[in-house]
């Protein structure tokens, strides 16, 4: 899977991919990931990447014509210039499987399903930094597949989500992490939160790890996990709770209890 990350600020991505699960899965060549400078997609004199908001306003928006350039470049795929904006691109990319991401506050939330969806149907991912203030909207209507939000709260440009999403897609890639199933125990992969996880010493501070997780007993440990699992959703997270498959049995076991 390969990442062409476009954005203004190129050095912001370093280092932020030589660590943890995302080196080592670049090391093994399962990943690729690359940082772009849109500057080198402007022909102006004054390497322009942004300009004044028609109607009026505060702040600069993300010019076009850089941006088409860029991802034209990265997908080795034409943008249509015609009046069906995009569909024809849109098809292409598809065939190919290519997404073209744009990272904004007005995308579809990114969520665990989202990222299955990208980590099992994209070759290449082209990730376009949004500016806080705005990108064309021409570059949402005909160049991009996905746009995309990491949560309703604002920054100030797309990067921060760029490294969220890479992280959040290369742990799903095949082979990305040690062991093949532990993508598939992660929290919100069932809808749920992870359950508490405690290590050695048994006993700190006066506080004694959950008894029965010291013993080897597996079906009751694995018992004792779902039924944690559950009431720190339904603690937390009431919204991911009300939606979780539970029999009325477990309904009841975990709603029984008023913590
Ligand atoms: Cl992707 N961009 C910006 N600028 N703000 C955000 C965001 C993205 N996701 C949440 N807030």
């Amino acid at each position: 899977m390969r990442f062409d990350i476009i954005t203004i600020f190129p050095d912001f991505f370093q280092t932020v991919f030589d660590f943890g699960i995302v080196r080592r899965a670049r090391a093994a060549g399962l990943v690729e990931v690359a940082a772009h400078d849109l500057r080198a997609w402007t022909t102006d004199k004054h390497r322009m990447v942004d300009d004044r908001p028609f109607g009026g306003g505060d702040g600069m928006v993300l010019k076009p014509e850089p941006l088409f350039a860029a991802v034209e470049a990265l997908t080795g795929e034409v943008a249509t210039d015609d009046a069906v904006a995009g569909e024809s691109f849109r098809r292409r990319l598809s065939e190919t499987r290519k997404r073209v991401v744009l990272l904004s506050p007005q995308g579809r939330v990114l969520e665990q399903s989202l990222a299955q969806e990208l980590a099992s149907e994209a070759e290449q991912v082209v990730v376009i930094c949004g500016r806080y203030e705005g990108v064309d909207e021409r570059v949402a209507e005909a160049l991009v597949t996905d746009e995309v939000s990491i949560g309703d709260y604002v920054l100030s440009g797309g990067e921060p989500a760029a490294v969220v999403l890479v992280d959040a897609l290369v742990r799903l890639v095949p082979g990305a992490l040690g062991s093949e199933t532990s993508a598939q125990n992660d929290s919100f992969s069932e809808g749920l939160l992870d359950w508490p996880h405690y290590t050695r010493p048994p006993e700190f501070r006066g506080m004694r790890v959950p008894e029965v997780l010291l013993g080897g007993n597996h079906a009751e440990i694995a018992g004792w996990r779902r039924r944690a699992a559950l009431r720190k959703t339904r603690r937390q997270r009431p919204d991911l709770y009300a939606r979780a498959e539970l029999d009325a049995r477990e309904r009841n076991e975990i709603e029984e209890r008023e913590d």
